[in-house]
Order: C-alpha cells, then structure tokens, then sequence
C-alpha cells in the first residue's frame, strides 16, 4: 500500500485499472473494510481516505473525541492489500476549498445536524476533484450521505459513478459505527433494538400493503409513532423513525414503491442512525 500525504503525489497513483474512491474518517471496521473488498472484487484499484472532516460536526459535537486508530487502520489496509491510503493535511486540503451547499439537507439528518451535509459534500467534492476517481464507495448506513453525494454527482454532471454497498452489522443487529466504541458492551446489545424496531416496520408494511389505500399508510404511520414512543421509554432520545421516499426522503405516499425506513436516535448521549430500504411491489 502506498501512503499519500501530499496533494501534488496524488498524480503518482497508476490510472491502469479503473480507480475507486473510498472515503472515510479512519477508525476502521468492517463496514468500511466491506466498500474495499466490494471495490477489490470489481477489479477496481483502490484508494482510501482517511481525514476526520471538521466542517461536518457541529459546534457541540465530537470532534475532538472522535476515535482516532491510524496504526490499526494502517494494518487493516495492508491486509486488505488496499492500493493507496491518502492522508491529507487539513491546510493544504483547505487552501481554495469551495464550499458547498449540499442537496436534500433539509431532511432527516440534516434538520437536527445543520450544515452536516454541507460539510461531507465539500470535503467529498475536494476528494473528487482531486483524485478524479472513476467510482467512489458509500455505505448504505448513511443511506441520506450516499443520496446527497449521488445527486451531487448528477446535478454537477461528475463522471464518477456511485457504489453502494450493504449496511455491516454486529451479531445483534447493530449496525457498526466508530461512535459504537462510546459504549459498553451491555450498551450496545440494547442499542441494538434500534434495528429491531425498523424490522418491525418493515414487516408491518409488508403486511399492510396487501390492503393498501390510505389505510396502508395511517398504520404504518401509527407503527412508527408507537415504537418512538416505546424507545423513548427505554432511554433511547428518538431525533426521528420515519417512512420516507428512498429518492426525495419526503414523507411517503400511497405511490411509492421505493421506500426507507430510517432512525436517528441518541442513547447514553452516542447519536445511532440506521436504516432499511424496502422495494414495494405496486398493487
Ligand atoms: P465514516 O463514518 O468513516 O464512513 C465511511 C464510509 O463507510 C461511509 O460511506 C459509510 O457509509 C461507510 N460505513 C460506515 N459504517 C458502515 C457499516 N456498518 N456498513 C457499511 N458501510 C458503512 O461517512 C463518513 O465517514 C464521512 O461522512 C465521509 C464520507 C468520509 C466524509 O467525511
């Protein structure tokens, strides 16, 4: 693996294979180490960035804290036989940085994180411009980051394609997340009925959907508000559970057949997002 820490060396990187992105803020698990093995079996040159991005946390949140592993995530590279680690210095990544403003941030996430959008759009958009990558990888655990990247990349007509790859979970459902390691081992399990909870809703729509109409959409909306409410019973601080369009993230309508059920949630004062994307036949 070839370690890149100066813009100017990026020009070193072979462009034999097509070249895939894959960005992240280090502190490396499965879940990142699932969008390299899924770029390795493309047959797709590899480049990760690891660069913990301070315009996508807000004033209160934890920059400061975020768990910082590079040895460890160095070693995890090389076992993967990642081909380049990039690791820029925020000064020169900064110099002539355009800021963004990120589409689609007005929903979920972004109406209690505002300017968090903003922020990965910037720092993913300066990585693109750079690196020029013929496809870049996101998880769908951050289902609405991988969307606003997506329509960026449509409505700046980029050349970079967009991977997804499937959300990594822990045996208990937990979806795995570098701000997991603010908890305990016992913290985590319970956390883990956040996913339980959008399994729920995803089978009861399964089920409501036979009947379909408006009726279809008041129970699930009933589902979702009496799950918040059994969270919020069990200390879980519930920012939203909704059932929205998987494209527009507006609320769904009876017309929909691609469709997410997402949560934000804090718990012992560690914000956990999930999600599950369902196809619905038409009736
Ligand atoms: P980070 O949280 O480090 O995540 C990097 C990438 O790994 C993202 O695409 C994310 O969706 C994916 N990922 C994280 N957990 C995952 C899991 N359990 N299963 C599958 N994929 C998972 O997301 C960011 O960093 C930043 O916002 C970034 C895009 C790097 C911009 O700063």
């Amino acid at each position: 693996m070839e370690i890149i820490k100066k813009i100017g060396d990026l020009n070193n990187v072979k462009r034999s294979k097509p070249l895939a992105l894959i960005p992240t803020m280090g502190n490396l698990h499965q879940g990142h180490l699932s969008l390299l093995k899924k770029a390795k079996t493309l047959n797709l040159a590899t480049l990760v960035t690891i660069f913990v991005n301070p315009l996508q946390f807000g004033p209160k949140e934890d920059l400061e804290t975020y768990p910082r592993s590079l040895d460890q995530d160095m070693e995890k590279l090389i076992e993967e036989d990642c081909d380049y680690l990039f690791l820029p210095k925020k000064k020169e990544l900064f110099e002539g940085i355009k800021y963004l403003k990120a589409p689609l941030s007005d929903q979920l996430c972004g109406q209690n994180r505002p300017g968090h959008f903003d922020g990965v759009v910037t720092i993913v958009h300066r990585f693109l411009e750079l690196i020029k990558p013929e496809f870049c990888l996101f998880g769908q655990k951050d289902f609405q980051q991988q969307l606003v990247i997506k329509n960026h990349l449509e409505n700046e007509n980029l050349p970079t394609k967009l991977i997804l790859g499937p959300t990594v979970r822990d045996k208990n459902g937990l979806a795995l997340s570098s701000r997991n390691n603010y908890l305990t081992n016992k913290e985590q399990e319970e956390a883990a009925q956040i996913f339980k909870c959008l399994k729920i809703i995803s089978e009861t729509i399964a089920i409501n959907k036979s009947n379909g109409g408006e009726d279809f959409l008041i129970k699930n909306l009933d589902a979702c508000k009496k799950l918040k409410n059994q969270l919020q019973k069990k200390g879980f601080d519930v920012d939203y559970l909704e059932i929205v369009n998987a494209n527009t993230l507006k609320k769904i309508t009876v017309s929909d057949s691609e469709i997410l059920i997402a949560i934000a949630a804090n718990f012992k004062g560690v914000r956990l997002i999930d999600n599950i994307y369902l196809e619905l036949p038409f009736s």
